[in-house]
């Protein structure tokens, strides 16, 4: 059928399509494609949120690290995520209760019945899906033990999720919270916005991973909470709580919190900023 292009600043992704599996344009506009090298592969807003064959480098990552730096997280919220692919990690752990709340019902609709990489979870008896602005319920929900934003890039749908508002009240409800945080290659900006604006975490971490389809590779998350990393601890728990993956282990767990140079420079600066002003 031709090529999909994602365009960044002054390059971009090419990726072949055989085939749009599906278009809807409500308040976002969804595109499902099936692609000659990457499997199925969902866009939103001209952005590509995942291929069937890197998802699982960007899921892990983002469920896998604050699920298992938490002792016992049995309640677990996710905001965004309405492909289900981050629930599908969070169920390896065995919750309790997992909630969803995104706010584009469409979003989940089109994913579970024609891109299905969610194993099921968007059907699990376990899982809640809640339709709602994510900050809008944090205004009114109980405390969780792990919060997990699966958002995709700012855009005035998703803009509340990256406030200094928003990260303030996901800190009074949890124990330990997550997001994605973009590419710090080449969205230094927003990169920068979110560490800054998350400075009510005290002591916030950030930690990278490879997901080849996401602008230039190399993506990044916050963490932050009541952490855990030592690599026993966290390499018990994985063993306990008999984790099947395919990209994570505990090993990567350890070393994605090791950034290079480039990048400690960056995230020091800001860090230090703040120090600064409340120095
Ligand atoms: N959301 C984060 C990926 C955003 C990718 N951005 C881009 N291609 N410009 C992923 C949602 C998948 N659950």
């Amino acid at each position: 059928m031709g090529w999909f292009v994602e365009y960044y600043n002054g390059c971009g992704l090419k990726i072949k399509v055989i085939d749009k599996i599906v278009e809807h344009r409500g308040i976002q506009r969804i595109e499902i494609y099936q692609t000659e090298s990457f499997g199925k592969m969902l866009v939103i807003d001209g952005k590509i949120q995942l291929t069937e064959f890197d998802e699982a480098f960007y899921h892990e990552m983002l469920v896998h690290v604050p699920m298992l730096s938490h002792p016992n997280p049995k309640n677990v919220l996710i905001i965004g995520g309405g492909d289900g692919g981050a629930a599908r990690e969070v169920l390896k752990h065995n919750p309790d209760r997992v909630v969803i709340v995104e706010i584009d019902e469409k979003v989940i609709e089109l994913c579970k019945n024609y891109l299905k990489i969610d194993g099921n979870a968007l059907s699990d008896e376990r899982v809640e899906i809640v339709i709602f602005d994510g900050k809008e319920f944090l205004k009114k929900a109980k405390d969780f033990d792990v919060i997990i934003v699966d958002s995709t890039d700012p855009s005035p749908v998703s803009m509340s999720l990256f406030d200094e508002e928003f990260f303030s009240l996901a800190k009074d409800r949890c124990d330990v919270f997550c997001c994605q945080s973009q590419s710090p290659t080449i969205q230094l900006n927003y990169f920068k916005e979110i560490l800054k604006n998350s400075k009510v975490f005290e002591n916030r971490r950030i930690y990278i991973s490879y997901v080849p389809t996401y602008p230039l590779g190399l993506w990044s998350f916050l963490i932050a909470g009541e952490l855990s990393l030592n690599f026993k601890k966290i390499n018990r728990r994985y063993r306990k709580r008999k984790i099947k993956t395919i990209y994570y282990n505990p090993e990567i767990h350890i070393s994605a919190f090791n950034l290079p140079n480039w990048l400690k420079e960056v995230v020091d600066d800001v860090l230090n900023e703040r120090r600064g002003r409340n120095a």
